[in-house]
């Protein structure tokens, strides 16, 4: 497939990502923290803006894209991943960065999250993570604990919440990691990461709503939440599961990574050899009984 993308070969600062629009997140939003992550991933990895698509689905944390000069795509609720496929689809050698809230992704999107994960989709997906329903002003979502009183749930939710960790890994993730907003160059540096691992890599991101969640606010994060232990070994399934599983502490960092599997982007670009390989035309004559 021919390259579609034009990289001009120059060094980039921080302020070539962004739009102009100012953010209209609440003052003290974690998801400031995740904007200035992806504007220092880009950096780092040198692309030009015009080589990377943000694409996210509908939630605060999904308008991020609006705030970058890259291309982006505000898509419809959940459905982040069927856009970000069609768009590896239609040009693999774009970058293609996804993004939104754990609404987005484990609720609405979830069927479509299990299905990226096990195709093992050539995207980086960074989930803000709240435990709420931001824009809608805070509803439970599937990451909010056991108890967790919202107008809609004034007796405290009896879900248990999902372990979105342990889901990408039962689902076939390749690259599994947690961040925490608050720690934006950390967390920069495990989007460069998740970018250059080839496959489905995803980023849970603790990014506090300090509008509608009262109890997963930054300090919560900061008492609850530490590295991996250096010796911590993430191609060792069993002990990345065991670690995602942890409450306390919870764990930031690559829980786990496999490498070396095909990508989804692998199986297109071999079914598109097979297409140009249909020299017979056994193709375009059964294409032509539609026309
Ligand atoms: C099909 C559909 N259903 C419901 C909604 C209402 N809605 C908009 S955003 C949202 C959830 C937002 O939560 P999350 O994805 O966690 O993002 P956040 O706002 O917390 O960043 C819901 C239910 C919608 N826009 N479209």
């Amino acid at each position: 497939m021919p390259d579609q993308t034009v990289t001009v070969d120059v060094e980039h600062s921080v302020e070539d990502y962004k739009s102009g629009v100012k953010p209209t997140w609440c003052p003290g939003c974690g998801d400031f923290g995740v904007l200035n992550a992806v504007y220092n991933s880009m950096r780092a990895k040198g692309y030009a803006p015009q080589d990377v698509v943000l694409v996210s689905g509908i939630g605060c944390s999904s308008r991020l894209p609006f705030f970058s000069s890259t291309y982006g795509f505000h898509t419809v609720h959940g459905r982040t991943m069927p856009i970000a496929t069609g768009i590896k689809v239609a040009n693999p050698n774009l970058k293609v960065l996804a993004l939104g809230g754990d609404g987005d992704a484990f609720a609405i999107g979830g069927g479509h999250f299990i299905h990226a994960a096990r195709r093992n989709l050539d995207v980086c997906y960074v989930i803000m993570d709240n435990a709420i329903y931001g824009l809608t002003k805070g509803q439970t979502s599937p990451t909010s604990m056991v108890g967790f009183v919202t107008k809609t749930t004034p007796k405290g939710t009896p879900d248990r919440p999902v372990n979105p960790l342990q889901l990408a890994m039962a689902s076939g993730a390749t690259f599994v990691a947690r961040a925490f907003s608050g720690k934006p160059k950390e967390l920069a540096d495990l989007i460069v990461q998740g970018i250059d691992h080839k496959g489905f890599a995803i980023i849970d991101t603790y990014s506090p709503c300090p509008t509608f969640n009262k109890v997963n606010t930054f300090k919560y994060y900061r008492d609850q939440a530490m590295e991996l232990p250096k010796d911590h070994n993430p191609t060792d399934v069993m002990q990345a599961w065991a670690r995602a599983q942890s409450t306390d502490p919870v764990y930031l960092g690559v829980l786990y990574r496999a490498e070396g599997e095909d990508s989804f982007e692998d199986h297109i670009v071999s079914a598109h050899s097979g297409v140009e390989a249909d020299a017979d035309g056994v193709i375009d004559s059964i294409l032509e009984r539609y026309s």
